[in-house]
């Protein structure tokens, strides 16, 4: 029996649901009768992280069929589809001009789409003629997850939804045998029912009591100055902070700047303008804000990054971005600080 390897971007929903949507856009395409009926068998998914240099192992390649889909590109011989989105998609030597010399017609780069599995299924249904309509429910949630273009700040914070359970699940989750059993489900599972699966409820339930004590502690150590909000968690331990909770505190306040640890307990500054506000309202670079100290980005959100002990520094940091912000500006309160402080 012929066995497919199907290599996606780990811990990402968008990463988890192109998996699936790759899997139903070759069974059709090649009429093959894949997640289903066989018990996952003949389809192996493999979560992939980044790393320096190449983040692929060999044996991702030991298989008759190589697929990779939301991760970066690989020019091995035995990769034989492709699809991805992401600008950082080619980055060894000589990666983009292997795409480019491609003649197979089955690899695919679009740095203008807002979800890889939307990618595949349109490229699918465009270049190849398939149908995959029935997975239309997780390709639109995958399209707004991936873009971040959530209508509310509650959303992706309360985290009530199936389809921000099954996220707040694939990001969290580390366990190769559930990675294949959830990318399986998600072809026949629909989401509401897939959030109530028990392996999904037993993972989540500790990170959803995690995740409402960090939207509490968030919601106390917020300072409101001007336009400006801001807080720092350098007495907590490092993790990912959910980036939408200041905003989901204070809807309509311009700018967030953030002092928290990642790993190796380095002092991460984060600056970022309202995603729910209008794009063209903003008036301040965050890239260039953060610039003289050694930071980078985009306009809309950057960073930068200093030593664990650094944390003099990292203060003053917060109160020079939170200035240079409200600079030339009378010092407001928050303009919904009423409806603010009235927020869950
Ligand atoms: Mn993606």
């Amino acid at each position: 029996m012929s066995t497919i390897h199907i290599l996606h971007h780990g811990q990402c929903f968008d990463g988890a649901a192109s998996a699936a949507i790759v899997t139903a856009f070759l069974e059709q395409h090649l009429g093959l009768e894949l997640g289903r009926g066989i018990g996952g068998d003949r389809v192996r998914y493999r979560a992939k992280d980044h790393r320096p240099g190449d983040p692929y192992d060999d044996d991702d390649f030991a298989a008759d069929l190589v697929a990779s889909v939301d991760f970066r590109y690989s020019q091995d011989p035995r990769l034989s589809w492709f699809f991805d989105h992401h600008r950082s998609a080619f980055q060894l030597p000589g990666d983009r001009e292997h795409f480019l010399a491609d003649t197979s017609g089955q690899k695919f780069h679009d740095s203008s789409e807002i979800s890889c599995a939307g990618y595949i299924a349109r490229l699918a249904h465009a270049r190849f003629g398939c149908d995959l309509s029935e997975h239309s429910d997780l390709i639109t949630w995958a399209d707004q997850i991936d873009s971040a273009a959530f209508p509310t700040p509650e959303l992706p914070v309360t985290l009530n939804t199936p389809a921000m359970r099954v996220m707040a699940f694939v990001e969290s989750n580390r366990d190769p045998e559930l990675v294949q059993r959830l990318i399986t489900d998600l072809l026949s599972v629909p989401l509401a029912r897939l959030a109530e699966a028990r392996y999904v409820r037993e993972a989540l339930t500790p990170i959803l009591e995690r995740h409402r004590a960090d939207v509490a502690l968030i919601g106390r150590r917020i300072r409101i100055e001007g336009i400006v909000a801001s807080f720092t968690l350098l007495d907590q331990p490092p993790r990912a902070v959910n980036k939408f909770i200041p905003y989901f505190h204070h809807p309509t306040v311009p700018y967030v700047i953030a002092a928290t640890r990642g790993p190796g307990w380095r002092i991460k500054i984060t600056a970022g303008y309202n995603p729910w506000l209008p794009k063209a309202a903003r008036e301040h670079n965050m890239a260039d804000l953060l610039e003289p100290y050694g930071g980078g980005g985009h306009p809309f959100v950057a960073g930068c990054s200093f030593a664990a002990d650094e944390e003099e520094r990292a203060l003053t940091t917060v109160r020079e971005l939170t200035d240079a912000l409200n600079t030339g500006r009378p010092q407001l309160p928050c303009p919904t600080l009423a409806t603010c402080a009235g927020h869950p």
